[in-house]
Formats: C-alpha cells, structure tokens, sequence
C-alpha cells in the first residue's frame, strides 16, 4: 500500500525525531549545567515527545508491513553562548520539522496514499503547537528572562512541565 518513496521519506523522518530527541536533551543538558533545572526540564520532557514521534511512526510502517531502517542520530553540535539561544533554535529546528512533514504529506497527496495523509493530520497539528510553544517560550523570555527574579519564576514554571503521553494511539 504505502510507496517506496513514502517508506523512505518516514524513514528518515524517524531519524529527524530521534535526532530531535537527541537535540533536546543536548539543550536540557546545557540548563542544567547553568543550573536553570526548570528549562532543563521543558526540553527534557520535549525530547519525550520527539522519541514519541518516531515511535509512532515506527508503528504506522509495521502496522503497514514496511521495513524500518534505522541510520545513525548526528551529535548535536552545539555550544549555546547565552540562555536564549537554544530557545531560539529549537524554534528554528520545529518549523525545519514542520518543513518535512509537510513534504511527506505532499508525496502522500500527489499519490493518492490517502491512508499516509491521516496519519499524518495529527503530526501536521501537532506541529503546529510546537512551533506555538517555541514561540511563547521565547516571549516569555524576552519579557522576563533578563531580569533575575523574572528568570527565576520562569524558571519556576517550567519546572512544573510534565510529561503525558502522545493522544494519537496506533494499535
Ligand atoms: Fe517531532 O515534533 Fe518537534 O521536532
């Protein structure tokens, strides 16, 4: 059902959410070290979801009877001079996400693969609350993160992020 090009176009998608998995924890890493445990926790609990991701899409291609080839995650090559700079980035990196994911689903649309474009719906809303919250994250910021006690109630509130479970459900 699903086409050669699709199975290679979700293949590498796994590897842009592993990556981004991979990505975020660099990012919470780097709070962490600067002792800003509230962020460190928001990008933990964002790489999650990016394992998430490429877990649902695992999924689909076994639900379909694909093969899954698993490539080698790139290291984050990262050194982050100041806070905002990964914040920044992360944005930057969601709509390069939201990019290819919209090029999956024109594939899927020019091919007709109408089963590949419901799966994707939840991924293309998905992103859009991504780059919604990178966003907000950086307003927030700009607004109360140079100043000490703003950064800390920030700081704050991102601690209290939580991880939940993604609500699209393959069996
Ligand atoms: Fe998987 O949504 Fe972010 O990258």
């Amino acid at each position: 059902m699903l086409n050669e090009k699709i199975v290679s176009l979700l293949n590498d998608q796994i590897n842009k959410e592993l990556f981004s998995a991979y990505l975020y924890l660099d990012m919470s890493n780097y709070y962490y070290d600067e002792g800003l445990d509230g962020f460190g926790n928001w990008f933990k609990v964002q790489a999650q979801e990016e394992r998430d991701h490429a877990m649902l899409i695992m999924q689909y291609m076994q639900n379909n009877g694909k093969k899954i080839s698993l490539g080698e995650i790139k290291a984050p090559n990262t050194t982050y001079s100041n806070h905002k700079i990964p914040l920044d980035e992360s944005l930057k990196h969601e709509q390069y996400i939201t990019e290819s994911i919209h090029n999956i689903y024109d594939s899927a649309y020019n091919t007709k693969d109408y089963r590949t474009m419901q799966f994707l719906d939840w991924f293309v809303m998905e992103q859009g609350e991504e780059e919604k919250n990178s966003e907000e994250l950086i307003r927030k910021y700009e607004l109360f993160g140079t100043d000490s006690k703003g950064l800390y109630m920030l700081n704050s509130e991102l601690a209290a992020r939580v991880y939940t479970a993604p609500s699209l459900v393959l069996e």
